[in-house]
Parts: C-alpha cells; sequence; structure tokens
C-alpha cells in the first residue's frame, strides 16, 4: 500500500524548487504565516519520507510488485495502490463514469469530453480548429457553421461553460470562447458537435465566458480583455487614453450580439450571480498600461460589476449607440454610469467565481496573496448608492501566493489554487468572514501540493446549485517531472483529486495538451446525447435544402449533377458500400460530394477520405456529411471510406475519374 504514496512523496520534492524558483520573480509578494502553519503538518510528514525513502521509493516499488502480485510494472502499481486507498477513483473496464467533464483543449482549439472519475478522454469536439477525423473546417457544413471565420485554422479555448435553467445544468449547450480570433462558440450536447460560432464586432480578444445562471441561460457573458480605439480604422493608434474594451452579452439562442458595454480598464474573467440581476468580472489592467510595468503599478486594481436589468432597460430605452458597420447596441458603462460600479481590489485579479450558495462574488488577487469576497446582497444597496463600492467586500483572506480561481464544495468550503506556491488551499468562507471582522479563527484548513503552478480548479457542479463537493480538477500549467519526457514541449497536469472528505485527496495525473485552462463537470445523468443522427437534424439543413434544389432525395438517391462546371455527387451509403463507386468529371470541376449515411446502427460511422485532395470526413449513422474540392488533376483518383465500419472496411472505396481539359 505505501509504495504508491511513495511515489508522490517524492516527486513533491520539486515543488518546492519550482516555488523557489519563481518567488524571486515575484518580489513583491510574502509568504503568509498562515500558509506555513497549515502546510507543517505536511511538510513534516514528507520531509520525513524523503530523509528515510528517497533512495528506497524507487527500489522499494518491486518489493511492493511482489507483495501484491507481481502484476505490471511497479509505476502501474503505485497508481493502482494509491487509488485503492484513496477511495473510487478507479473505474472498472466496462463500468461507466459518474460525471461528464469538459475540458478546454487551450490552444488546440478543441473541446475535450472526459469521464470522472476515471478521467479517460471520451470525445473531442473540434469547435476553432481544424480536425482531420471529422472534417471540421474542411467539411461544407462545419464551413456553414464557421462562416467568415472558416478562414481562420487557430483557436485559443478557455472557458467552457454549460447551459443553466433556474441555476442548475440542463444539458442543452456548452459555450466556449476564442480569445485568438475573438470569437464565442456553442456545442450541441445532444450531438456533442458545434453548432454556432459567432465573431464579437468592435472588440479584441474574448476571454472571460460565463453564463447567466437565473432564470435560465439567456445571455452568454462575454469579456474582451484588450482595450482598443473606438473605431479602430486607424484612429488614434498613438493615443491609448482613448482605448477602451466591452463586456458582451450573446443571445445564448440565437448567438447574436444583444449588446455591449463599454467598461474602464480591461476585463479578465467573469461570473453571473443567482437573482440573474449582476454579473462581476475582475480588471487586472486598471491603469490601462501598454506594458507589463505599467499593468503592474496600482496597488488596487478592480471588479466591475454589471446591472443586467439596468442594461435591459437602457437597450429597450434605446439609450445606446452603435459603432460603424455593427448593429450591436453599445451602452456606456464607464465610470460614473448607472450600469456598472467599480469596486477596488487588490491586485491585478484573476479568477472570479460565485459561490454556488449565490452569497458571494470572489476576486482572486494573483499579485496579492488575497482573494476579496463581494457581499452580493449588498449590490442592490451599492447601485442605490447607499454604500461605498468598499463597504461590498465582506472579507480579504490570505491564502498563499498567486491565488487564479477559486471552486466550491456546496459545505461552505473554497479551494482556491495557488499559483506560485503550486498548491490548492481549502478555507472556509464563513470563517474567513469572522476573521476579518477581528475573529482569532484559522479559516484555512489544509493546503495540498500541486504538479506544478495551477491555473483553474473545478469542483463538480460548483457553478451551479447542485454543487456536490465529490471531485476537484487542478489543472496546472506545468507537468515538468510528473510524466515520461516528450521533448521540450510538455503535457500540462490535470489532476484529480477527492474532496469528499475532510482532506483534500490527490489521485490521479492527468497529461492534457496545450493548457486547457478550464473544465466542468457535470452529473452524467444531466445529459442524454443521441445515438444515430434525426434525419431533420438543422445540422445538415443547408445541405439538405441544396439537395431539394437539385430534385434529390438524399436517403434514396445515388446521382450526379451537373451545373456548368460544378458537379454535385450525391450519394448513400451502407456498410461496406458507397451508393456511387465511380464518377466522371472534367479537370478544373468544382466538385461537391454529398454523403448519406443510410446505416442505422449505434456506432456505425462512415468516411470518406478523396485520396492527394485534402479531403475528408465523417458520415456518422442517419447523418448527411458534404464537401467541396476542385477536381485539378486528371487522372483517376480513388476515394475511400476512413472510419473502419465493416470487416470489408477496406473495400468501401470508389473512384472518380477526371477527363482532362
Ligand atoms: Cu488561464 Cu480562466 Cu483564461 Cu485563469 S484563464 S489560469
Ligand atoms: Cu465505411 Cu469504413
Ligand atoms: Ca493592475
Amino acid at each position: 500500500m505505501r509504495r504508491g504514496r511513495t511515489a508522490t512523496w517524492v516527486t513533491q520534492n520539486p515543488a518546492d524548487q519550482a516555488r523557489t524558483a519563481t518567488r524571486g520573480v515575484y518580489p513583491a509578494l510574502r509568504r503568509t504565516e498562515v500558509s506555513d502553519d497549515s502546510r507543517s503538518i505536511q511538510n513534516l510528514a514528507r520531509r520525513h519520507f524523503l530523509r528515510n525513502s528517497a533512495v528506497t521509493g524507487v527500489a522499494g516499488a518491486g518489493l511492493a510488485s511482489g507483495v501484491v502480485g507481481g502484476v505490471g510494472t511497479s509505476a502501474l502499481l503505485g497508481s493502482r495502490s494509491a487509488r485503492a486507498s484513496e477511495g473510487d477513483a478507479m473505474v472498472a473496464p466496462g463500468e461507466l463514469d459518474e460525471y461528464y467533464g469538459f475540458w478546454s483543449g487551450g490552444h488546440s482549439g478543441e473541446v475535450r469530453v472526459l469521464g470522472i472519475p476515471s478521467m479517460r478522454e471520451l470525445m473531442r469536439i473540434p469547435v476553432f480548429n481544424t480536425e482531420s477525423a471529422t472534417g471540421w473546417g474542411i467539411t461544407n457544413e462545419s464551413k456553414h457553421i464557421l462562416g467568415e471565420s472558416a478562414r481562420f485554422h487557430n483557436g485559443d479555448a478557455h472557458h467552457p461553460h454549460a447551459s443553466l435553467t433556474d441555476g442548475r445544468y440542463d444539458g442543452k449547450y456548452l459555450f466556449i470562447n476564442d480569445k485568438a480570433n475573438t470569437r464565442v462558440a456553442r456545442i450541441r450536447l445532444d450531438i456533442m458537435k458545434t453548432d454556432k460560432v459567432t465573431t464579437i464586432p468592435n472588440v479584441q480578444a474574448i476571454h472571460g465566458l460565463r453564463l447567466q445562471k437565473v432564470p435560465y441561460t439567456k445571455y452568454v457573458f462575454a469579456n474582451a480583455e484588450f482595450p482598443i480605439p473606438q473605431i479602430n480604422d486607424g484612429r488614434d493608434l498613438e493615443n491609448p487614453a482613448n482605448y477602451y474594451t466591452m463586456f458582451n452579452a450573446i443571445d445564448a439562442e440565437t448567438m447574436e450580439v444583444a449588446w455591449q458595454v463599454i467598461v474602464d480598464g480591461n476585463l479578465d474573467n467573469t461570473d453571473a450571480d443567482y437573482t440573474g440581476r449582476f454579473v462581476a468580472s475582475t480588471c487586472y489592467n486598471s491603469e490601462k498600461g501598454m506594458t507589463l510595468a505599467d499593468s503592474m503599478r496600482a496597488e488596487r486594481d478592480w471588479v466591475v460589476v454589471y446591472d443586467v436589468e439596468a442594461i435591459e432597460a437602457a437597450v429597450e430605452k434605446g439609450q445606446f449607440e452603435t459603432l460603424g458597420d455593427s448593429p450591436v447596441p453599445v451602452l456606456d458603462g464607464r465610470k460614473g454610469s448607472p450600469l456598472t460600479r467599480y469596486i477596488p481590489v487588490p491586485k491585478n485579479p484573476h479568477g472570479l467565481n460565485t459561490s454556488p450558495d449565490g452569497k458571494y462574488f470572489i476576486a482572486n488577487g494573483k499579485l496579492s496573496p488575497t482573494v476579496s469576497i463581494i457581499a452580493i446582497d449588498k449590490l442592490p444597496a451599492l447601485f442605490a448608492d447607499e454604500i461605498e463600492p468598499r463597504d461590498s467586500v465582506v472579507a480579504e483572506p490570505e491564502l498563499g501566493l498567486g491565488p487564479l480561481h477559486t471552486t466550491f464544495d456546496g459545505r461552505g468550503f473554497a479551494y482556491t489554487t495557488l499559483f506560485i506556491d503550486s498548491q490548492v488551499a481549502k478555507w472556509n468562507i464563513e470563517e474567513a468572514i469572522r476573521a476579518y471582522n477581528g475573529e482569532d479563527v484559522n479559516y484555512i484548513h489544509q493546503k495540498l501540493d500541486v504538479h506544478y503552478q495551477p491555473g483553474h480548479n473545478h469542483a463538480s457542479l460548483c457553478e451551479t446549485r447542485d454543487a456536490d463537493g465529490k471531485w476537484l480538477v487542478v489543472l496546472c500549467k506545468f507537468s515538468k517531472d510528473r510524466f515520461l519526457p516528450v521533448g521540450p514541449l510538455h503535457p500540462e497536469n490535470d489532476q484529480l483529486i477527492d474532496i469528499s472528505g475532510d482532506t483534500m485527496k490527490l489521485v490521479h495525473d492527468g497529461p492534457t495538451y496545450a493548457e486547457p485552462h478550464d473544465a466542468i463537470m457535470m452529473r452524467a445523468d444531466q445529459l442524454n446525447p443521441i445515438q444515430v443522427w434525426d434525419r431533420q437534424d438543422p445540422f445538415f439543413a443547408p445541405t439538405r435544402a441544396m439537395a431539394e434544389a437539385d430534385g434529390i432525395t438524399l436517403e434514396s438517391d445515388n446521382k450526379v449533377i451537373r451545373d456548368g462546371n460544378k458537379v454535385r455527387v450525391y450519394m448513400t451509403s451502407v456498410a461496406p458500400q458507397y451508393g456511387i463507386t465511380e464518377f466522371k468529371v472534367k479537370q478544373g470541376d468544382e466538385v461537391t460530394v454529398v454523403i448519406t449515411n443510410l446505416d442505422t446502427v449505434e456506432d456505425l460511422t462512415h468516411g470518406f477520405c478523396m485520396v492527394n485532395h485534402g479531403v475528408s470526413m465523417e458520415i456518422g449513422p442517419q447523418q448527411t456529411s458534404s464537401v467541396t474540392f476542385t477536381a485539378e488533376r486528371a487522372g483517376v483518383h480513388w476515394y475511400y471510406c476512413n472510419w473502419f465500419c465493416h470487416a470489408m472496411h477496406m473495400e468501401m472505396f470508389g473512384r472518380m475519374l477526371v477527363e482532362k481539359a
């Protein structure tokens, strides 16, 4: 039993090195007494273990394999015994997970679906990236959804959040931002495909993204990070005083931008409350600095709070302008506006998190070892000018170095990542408020080393009323020595922590690619994805409309239609055969291949790949997919099915015969 733990303790040592190394980078920060105290028990245990077993940690693993029965390698054994001792993170083959996890794929631009607690990757959903297997960014259906932005092949996805009704997941949609190309996308959770992508006008770099929780997700709230000239047409290039950024609300059903609010400073993260009236965003650059040094000058930046009801009323009354060609209502929310309030908080704050009891917004201090707790029930008074902005801050507990994000277990505890300390601090919110009011109470209950430099963390269902305090994922930006080396580029390390008991227990290390930033978890029973496409699905409605205009019945016809130099090839597929295995076009023709998969069997997906044409796509059971390309070269060009579908899958092929022009 011990060996699994030994491996963990031994490799924790570099956390100390990392902490020491990074501390010098932030000389303004100091270590707090509290954090040293609360870690003393762990440190003692760790040091004791290090002294006694730094060597046997490796050698001893072999011993353990003998004890337990010589199953597999010592490393495997280590992780098994750790699991056995830490509860039920092990999901046996054939068993299903308790939770869905939705992971941002970071600057891979995609979303990943994981099973929790196994941390098995179940699916990848391409969003802002181009993807070979499904043909995302290649097929006509995906290009239609990507719209004008289909010309971009990169994305930077940060914040996946699922739609809610009355503060609970309703299983309909997942939304995610693209910082790289200023987009917001929606994924339909019934088919797990992206179905809308909107480029936000008048702003640059959508970062923070959260959803209205109550009464339902009417709006997707999205922070544009970087201030720019308004209008950004070449004016004010060298006049940063005239740069502004905006807070954006997107209609969750139509995915059109409903309104934009100009703010002072910049915008980082955001979250909404449980009344439907307030949303809050952090600003780390209240200085509106154009350099790193300038953005760190002030001791306090701010949280800007929006009054959604007041904004809607102002839009209703026509109290807005529009900018350039954009029809979107733009409102002025700068300091002094009745639509916003600016609450000063220390210093370059990052994450903004609403507690699941609906009581607090928590802003994470980053360059301050504190988080700022804002009482949401004081905000009506703040907007009525009955109190000062700082009166809404009911506590500012010190937690450790580099607090970035906070999550919640629904039992009154908060869990905050400490980037510089490489730890998660578990603390009690009400105790922190009592301490702020002068009581002698230690609100920090535990600090757990994580590996290394954690950014987001997320406890199961923590952004809903159903926060259940079972699992915590901590998304670490550095993995260093935790995995076999794979060259200079390292994976990130998404760690799973059991928080169901009194103490946090690390149960799994999960290597992930390209910095996921953020993730959510949803109970498995809150989702009900379909297994076979509905023939009337709007996902391929434009293709159906094209077929109808050509007089084609997708479900039965195998026909080639010529329209000038455009050729449309309509075919069906039934494992292991395409409905058309030979068609003839002329060199230079624009060819559109439309395939309808008539198979109705769950999991029976076909593919279509035209060799040497950069063309491939997925056609799921009962799905229609299409792709357009130019037949540039005369000759014989084979196409084949690239999703293994049948014993005769290799034989599922056909020829495109291209006549010389
Ligand atoms: Cu990386 Cu939410 Cu974009 Cu924090 S964000 S770490
Ligand atoms: Cu059809 Cu493989
Ligand atoms: Ca600042």
